[in-house]
């Protein structure tokens, strides 16, 4: 924390300690250490509500919607029949609830390791964490990595909702666990995960794209802007074994048409240009030809 004049600010410091994204504090609301990490809440002028994880920015009022609704709409809008899905972490529930918009989705499985980051979500984040009483959530506080073992051919999509590539999410981004997330897939199922940011390339992005390579044989990108998130520019990636995530599929625009309307960020517009990459993109992740 520091303080700039007699305000007191919270400061995220990122990209090896060469960054930081600072907000001027209107309230604490929250602090514990949990199990596995300490969990506040702090109230700022400029982001409304923001969820930290060991100091790191999870989720703010003011943007939520943008990671949230694509994570969900993406692979909605591409795979025929989407009824089963695996979200791995996430536990703030704001992916669930964007899945939970489709009625035909029949059961979200939300595997998120450490409980107390649900409970004060419901408590401090309520609009995040309405997918929790949707009684086709199935809320189980463990390990993903345990989980997904021995799972096969169960889900339609699987949502990688991590922290960064560090402690104990490290994990979640290697060719093992990729290829047991492949495993618990249908056919034609969808993985997604958040990737981090190109620009100082702080996780090697290159060799988690490598990793998702040699799981899946398509595999994709798109940004998506995370004004929480170190600098901003937020990388995802789409991997499947042949569905494309920037064809959209004919029979699901209608029920799009409407409900786009109500969404803060995703559209069909948006999401047919979402994969065409910059030149910085494709080369920090290895997507050149
Ligand atoms: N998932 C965390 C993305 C990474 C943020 N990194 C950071 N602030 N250094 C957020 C969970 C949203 N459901």
């Amino acid at each position: 924390m520091s303080v700039v004049g007699n305000s007191e600010w919270y400061s995220e410091i990122c990209f090896r300690g060469s960054l930081a994204m600072s907000y001027k504090i209107k309230n604490r609301l929250h602090c514990e250490q949990s199990k596995y990490q300490k969990i506040e809440v702090i109230d700022t002028e400029s982001v409304g509500r923001f969820l930290l994880l060991d100091g790191k920015g999870m989720v703010s009022e003011r943007d939520e919607f943008v990671y949230h609704e694509v994570m969900a709409h993406i692979p909605y809008m591409v795979k025929p029949e989407l009824k089963k899905v695996l979200i791995i972490g996430g536990g703030d529930g704001g992916v669930a609830r964007e899945f939970l918009r489709h009625p035909d989705v029949e059961r979200v499985d939300l595997i998120e390791i450490d409980e107390r980051v649900v409970e004060v979500t419901k408590q401090f984040l309520p609009e995040v964490a309405t997918a929790f009483a949707d009684p086709r959530l199935n809320f189980l506080p463990m390990d993903g990595i345990e989980f997904i073992k021995g799972k096969e051919n169960e889900y339609d999509v699987a949502i990688i909702d991590s922290t960064d590539p560090e402690d104990f999410a490290e994990g979640l981004f290697t060719k093992e666990f990729y290829a047991s997330v492949k495993k618990s897939l249908k056919d034609d199922g969808i993985m997604m995960a958040q990737t981090e940011n190109p620009f100082l390339d702080e996780y090697n992005l290159k060799s988690i794209y490598d990793n998702l390579r040699a799981a899946y044989p398509n595999v994709q990108s798109f940004f998506a802007p995370m004004l929480v998130y170190p600098g901003v520019f937020w990388t995802f990636a789409f991997a499947s074994k042949g569905i494309k995530g920037n064809e959209l599929l004919a029979s699901k625009r209608a029920e799009m048409e409407k409900m786009q309307k109500d969404l803060k960020w995703y559209n069909m517009d948006w999401h047919e240009g979402a994969f065409k990459l910059s030149n910085i993109h494709k080369r920090v992740l290895g997507f050149e030809d």
